[in-house]
């Protein structure tokens, strides 16, 4: 912090902090003063946001007084109400809670749920407080819900998961950027600016069913394609088509870069553009034009091109295939590691990146290793203290972990720290009762979402701007976070939460408070893991960010060894991690969608975001500004479907399937197929659309279907014409 005054004003300090919003992953840079009334935010110079922020980012000291904030720890007393307690009283009995269902229910029974808006320190800690503080192997996250396919495609077939493994700075002289089913428009704003070449040479090439703010950037001589939902997959078989048989692959990094081509050949044959024209609804004409300006802007042809998954093809039970489909065509094109292009996933939650790296997956420990493998866990192991044997096997992944809860083989206790279930996963009306059924729930969080309602016990934690860490953003960058305001007097740090527990359960090891302690165990921990952070410290960190010589500081990008202490931007340029140093074309088959089109009047029900709300929309419903802009849940519809069912602008109407009903108004918008409806998932209760959500998963990552569902339109008028 810089402490200053400010003429005129009272003698109260007045503190500069210079950190990151608290929000998505491209972790725009904010400065924060601090000292008289809310805190107010400056955008900041750096190289991602261009001294950008969005509307959230603006307004995010808001929520740091909210006057709703969890104001001390709260117990569910007999008559079911949450009572304020102190934190002696709410520790002791969430200790000898989880002692005695794990006496009788074996330490699986009690299980934790995390979440990618967790800093770097509090992530990795909580990973080792699942497995050596409570001994449990069932630990998963939200990040499952968001980054998991796109992750087990790069790992698959790239040897490693950085999200962007590039600077995002590399759009700037793009000639085509593709982007499928990602909307950075209203998702990452500031990001947009890096795609102003392609944009203007009309090289933006966009993949989705809505004409989103993103979509209507391609303008006259760009591309938009709106294939049927769930198709991603057939529509990228079909450009694969087109390009590999009309000769337009890049054969030289194909044969020294790659393996398996010949066997993803076979696979594409069947896919010529008149049957992808029949499968996803894209005209063949339209396929054929983006394969081949994706040919001549290839990096062979001296151009510079970049493929771009977003969760509109992730979020789906062929997610990981999908992805893999993108990976396989920027292989094709020799896209991946070149100089200017690339493929990449744009990674969501704020430490969306880094909360997928040290240990809060069911099957990972810290540096991404896995918790499969003998050496990882001897050096993990090593690093906590413990014996071998000590360290549990892989968990459940989340919905999976979530269906068990108080089933007779599940999990009879969960910690939540970081997410929102009963809003943000999938068939929620079914977890809810889930949720219902445990011995115990308890939760960190600074404000009583929609999920505190099942909870046992909530205990008050810091908010982002009070506490110290690190966050890993999109492209793999670690960057800062301070604290830059003070806490409210009864809320306390996640880390000395699990110090408190792991003391009072008998825990190994140590388990310090500081940030910056921690932070070097968690690097000590990654030493010679993937994604290797052993080269750094909070001090380091601070001076890689230090504004100098008039240039924006810009963190570090893992990997970071402690033998070099420098970061690497790129990834790939030379070789792949892989066994043999090449990427690996895997053979993918479109199956298309779990809930298919069978009764009458059923139509496609998609899901995403909107600009002013983020995720179960528990932080930005409670900030006014953003809320006044958008005040309630909506369901997009295209005029012929609002005319089939006489529909009016604003009319109040469910939407329903065999899993629930969500009730939302309408919104008539000719920036939707006709036979799509499309809601964002940013409201709970009844409005929540994952009431209608499907649970079944990729059988690869674990990624519930949250993209596309088929539902019904039922109105007090039409129910009858909708009835199957
Ligand atoms: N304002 C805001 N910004 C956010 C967030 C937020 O909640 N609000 N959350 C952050 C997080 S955690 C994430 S993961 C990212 C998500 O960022 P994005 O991936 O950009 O966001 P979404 O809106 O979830 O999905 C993108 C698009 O997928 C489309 N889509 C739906 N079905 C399909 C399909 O079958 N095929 C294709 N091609 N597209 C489809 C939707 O119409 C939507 O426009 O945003 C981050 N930024
Ligand atoms: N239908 C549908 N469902 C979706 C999606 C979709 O596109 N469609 N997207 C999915 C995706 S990509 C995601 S990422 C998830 C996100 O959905 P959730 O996992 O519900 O995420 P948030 O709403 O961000 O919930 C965060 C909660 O943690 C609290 N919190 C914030 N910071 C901290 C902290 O540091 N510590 C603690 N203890 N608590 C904190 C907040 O106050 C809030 O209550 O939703 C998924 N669900
Ligand atoms: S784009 Fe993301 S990081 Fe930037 S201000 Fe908006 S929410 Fe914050
Ligand atoms: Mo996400």
């Amino acid at each position: 912090m810089v402490p200053a005054t400010i003429s005129g004003e009272t003698a109260a300090p007045i503190q500069s902090t210079d950190t990151h919003c608290p929000y998505c992953a491209l972790q725009c840079a904010m400065t924060i003063t601090s000292g008289v009334g809310t805190p107010r935010i400056a955008p900041r110079e750096f190289p991602t946001n261009r001294g950008g922020l969005c509307r959230k980012g603006w307004t995010a000291a808001e929520l740091l007084s909210t006057p709703d904030r969890v104001s001390s720890p709260l117990i569910r007393d007999e008559s079911g109400t949450l009572v304020p307690t102190s934190w002696q009283v709410a520790l002791d009995f969430v200790a000898e809670r989880i002692r005695t269902i794990q006496g009788k229910h074996g330490k699986d029974s009690v299980a934790v749920f995390g979440g990618g808006g967790l800093t770097n320190e509090k992530a990795y800690q909580l990973g080792k407080f699942a497995r050596i503080a409570l001994g449990t192997a069932n630990i998963d996250y939200n990040g499952r819900f968001c980054m998991s396919s796109a992750a087990a495609a790069a790992n698959r077939s790239l040897g490693l998961d950085r999200g962007l493994p590039f600077p995002v700075t590399d759009f700037d002289e793009a000639d085509v950027i593709m982007l499928i089913g990602s909307n950075p428009a209203e998702t990452m704003p500031p990001l947009v600016g890096h795609f102003a070449h392609a944009k203007n040479t009309g090289g933006l090439i966009v993949l989705d069913p809505r004409v989103t703010a993103t979509a209507a950037l391609v303008g006259e001589f760009g591309e938009h394609i709106q294939p049927v939902p769930g198709t991603d997959l057939a529509v990228l078989l079909g450009i694969s088509h087109v390009i590999a048989f009309e000769g337009l692959l890049d054969r030289d990094y194909i044969a020294e870069r790659t393996q398996g081509f010949d066997h993803y050949l076979s696979a594409l044959s069947a896919w010529w553009p008149e049957r992808t024209e029949a499968v996803t609804g894209v005209p063949a004409e339209q396929i054929r034009s983006v394969a081949r300006t994706l040919a001549a802007n290839s990096p062979k042809q001296g151009g510079r091109t970049f493929i771009i998954t977003g969760r509109g093809i992730e979020q789906s039970r062929q997610g990981t295939d999908g992805v893999t489909a993108a990976i396989n065509l920027a292989l094709m094109l020799g896209l991946v590691g070149a100089a200017g292009s690339g493929y990449g996933t744009l990674t969501g939650q704020g430490n969306g990146q880094g909360g997928r790296e040290h240990g809060q997956k069911a099957d990972q420990l810290p540096g991404y290793r896995m918790i499969t493998d003998p050496d990882a866990r001897e050096h993990v192991a090593k690093v906590w203290g413990v014996e071998l044997q000590d360290l549990p096997d892989k968990g459940k992944p989340a919905v999976e972990l979530l269906k068990g809860l108080g089933q007779p083989d599940g999990p009879q206790a969960l910690l939540v720290h970081g997410s929102n279930i009963v809003v943000s996963a999938p068939r929620s009306i079914d977890i809810a009762e889930r949720l219902r059924s445990l011995k115990l729930l308890v939760i960190c969080d600074f404000i009583l979402n929609e999920t505190s309602q099942y909870a046992d016990v909530v205990l008050p934690v810091l908010q982002w701007a009070e506490e110290d860490g690190t966050m890993t953003n999109l492209e793999g960058r670690v960057i800062r976070r301070k604290a830059a305001t003070q806490p409210p007097e009864h809320a306390r740090s996640e880390l000395w939460v699990m110090r408190e527990l792991a003391q009072r359960l008998g825990a190994p090891g140590v388990w310090s408070t500081d940030p910056a302690e921690v932070f070097d165990e968690l690097a000590a921990a990654s030493r010679g893991g993937k994604a290797d952070y052993s080269g750094l410290t909070h001090q380091t960190l601070d001076c890689h960010e230090a504004h100098t010589g008039g240039q924006p500081g810009s963190g570090l990008y893992w990997p970071i060894p402690a033998t070099s202490q420098a970061g690497t931007p790129r990834v790939f340029t030379h070789t792949f991690p892989t066994p043999s140093g090449r990427a690996t074309f895997h053979p993918v088959q479109h199956r298309g969608n779990a809930d298919p089109i069978t009764r009458d009047h059923s139509i496609y029900l998609v899901t995403g975001r909107v600009l002013e709300q983020y995720q179960s929309g528990a932080q930005t419903r409670r900030v006014k500004a953003l809320t006044d802009a958008v005040p309630e849940a909506y369901v997009e519809m295209h005029p012929l479907l609002a005319q089939r069912y006489d529909l009016q602008e604003g009319q109040n109407i469910t939407l329903k399937n065999d899993r629930g009903t969500v009730a939302a108004a309408v919104r008539i918008t000719r920036n939707i197929r006709p036979d799509t409806v499309f809601m964002p998932f940013h409201w709970g209760h009844e409005n929540s659309v994952n009431r209608v959500i499907n649970w079944v998963t990729d059988p690869i990552s674990g990624m519930p279907e949250f993209k596309t569902a088929t539902v019904l339109i039922e109105t007090s008028r039409t129910t009858a014409v909708s009835a199957p």
